[in-house]
């Protein structure tokens, strides 16, 4: 039997994933209302094929409760959020989840961590929180590390096909854990040591910041030097060994602009280029901003609220808002006291910001000015029905002459 605590973005697929593959499942987590929903048979968040895979592991006897379970292993899926200040790890959700696990598991049960922590968590905050309630780690209780990989929008598909590492401080328990993956899991699983499971995951990440940066940085050199972005993208990716990524508003989600922070919390003298990469990401709704500015000028527009924003989710096509460059920029135009921009998403169907509408028609209809952050199928299919505004395309969804980054 396995209890997997969090049921959230990564917890939820996850457990449905191994109770439909035949393996005994218990869902935990302390909200009770989204333990109330899954029990009611709703799932808590829209994504592809997430209806049909809930059906299944219900099918095969799933079971959601608010307890933590007396069983052999855990898997712990809880948010790693940082430390503003200081940029460290704020271990608090991880370490409270342990310690109700502690209280209730079985002798020689194993804890899989699968949030994403820095390396060295294990070590530092885990080993000793286990020790202090009186365990024995390596025979009362085994711990590993076994970050995932998924991204919204192709989750499922992802936990099937994407590889996997698991870290853990003997072979054979990194080898019980694999086993308990290829249940689902197709493609190859690593085992290695749990610090470089820890790095590896927020490597990843922080390899695909830097990349982001790098291609912001190049549309904020190409607007200055008046020159397209796109085009020499596209021209330079044409040499075997270079594939530069595209730019972008900013970017969102819970953990590219999140776990490079970890590497710069606890290295902040080694870590110039990752720092520098952050900044460059973050600084991007300034410069949708000040691209705003220009448009409205060279138009002659002034009145700010008849500018929309189109997108508040993070990317294209799910409904995550989490710290999505929407988001940033509302912010961004808060603290410069601009008020009266309209917001509308496809995906969000309940209020996360002030004006924000509901109906495409009537947003469309309320502005001169559209910026599109986010690159819903949605927008692409309705170019005709916005071709005739001042539009700032700032994911290049559009061939037309649009303004851009
Ligand atoms: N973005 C750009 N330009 C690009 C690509 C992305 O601006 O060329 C922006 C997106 O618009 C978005 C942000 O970056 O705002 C992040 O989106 P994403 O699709 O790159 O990644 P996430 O956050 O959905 O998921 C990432 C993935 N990690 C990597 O690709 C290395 C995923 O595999 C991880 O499982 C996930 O983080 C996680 O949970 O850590």
């Amino acid at each position: 039997m396995i209890n997997v605590i969090g049921l959230g973005y990564i917890g939820l697929p996850t457990a449905l994933m191994l109770a439909k593959n035949g393996e005994d499942v218990i869902g935990t987590d302390y909200n009770e209302e989204l333990v109330r929903s899954l029990n009611d048979n709703k799932v808590t968040f829209e994504e592809a094929g997430l209806t049909d895979l809930f059906d299944d592991a219900i099918a095969n006897g799933i079971k959601f409760s608010n307890e933590y379970q007396s069983v052999d292993d855990y898997i712990i899926a809880v948010p790693t959020p940082y430390y503003d200040e200081t940029k460290k790890i704020n271990p608090e959700y991880l370490i409270s989840a342990i310690e109700e696990v502690l209280k209730v598991a079985k002798k020689g049960a194993t804890l899989i961590v699968e949030s994403t922590i820095p390396p060295g968590t294990m070590d530092e905050q885990i080993r000793p929180l286990v020790e202090e309630n009186g365990f024995v780690i390596g025979e009362d209780i085994h711990i590993a590390h076994a970050p995932e990989r998924i991204t919204p929008g192709n989750m499922i598909y992802e936990l099937e096909n994407n590889s996997r590492t698991i870290g853990a401080d003997e072979k054979g328990v990194a080898e019980r854990i694999k086993d308990i993956y290829a249940s689902f899991c197709k493609s190859e699983i690593v085992t290695t040591d749990i610090r470089s499971a820890e790095m590896s995951k927020v490597v990843e990440n922080t390899y695909r910041d830097v990349n982001i940066a790098f291609a912001n940085e190049l549309a904020k050199i190409c607007r200055e030097g008046n020159m397209d972005v796109y085009e020499i993208i596209r021209i330079a990716n044409k040499h075997p060994r270079v594939d530069i990524l595209q730019p972008g508003p900013g970017v969102g989600g819970h953990c590219i602009p999140i776990d490079p922070w970890f590497l710069v919390g606890d290295y902040p003298e080694l870590s110039k280029l990752i720092l520098s990469a952050r900044k460059i990401n973050d600084s991007m709704p300034e410069f949708v901003f000040d691209r705003l500015k220009d448009i409205m000028k060279q138009s002659d527009i002034k009145d700010i609220s008849r500018v929309g924003v189109y997108g508040l989710t993070y990317k294209e096509n799910v409904d995550d808002t989490r710290e999505s460059p929407g988001l940033q920029f509302r912010d961004l135009l808060e603290e410069n006291l601009v008020q009266g921009v309209k917001y509308y998403d496809p995906f969000v169907n309940k209020s996360v910001v002030e004006n924000q509408l509901f109906d495409f028609d009537e947003f469309v209809e309320s502005t001169d000015v559209i910026i599109v952050m986010t690159a819903h199928d949605h927008i692409k299919n309705n170019f005709d029905k916005v071709k005739n505004k001042h539009i700032l395309d700032t994911k290049n969804v559009f061939d037309y002459s649009v303004h851009k980054l």
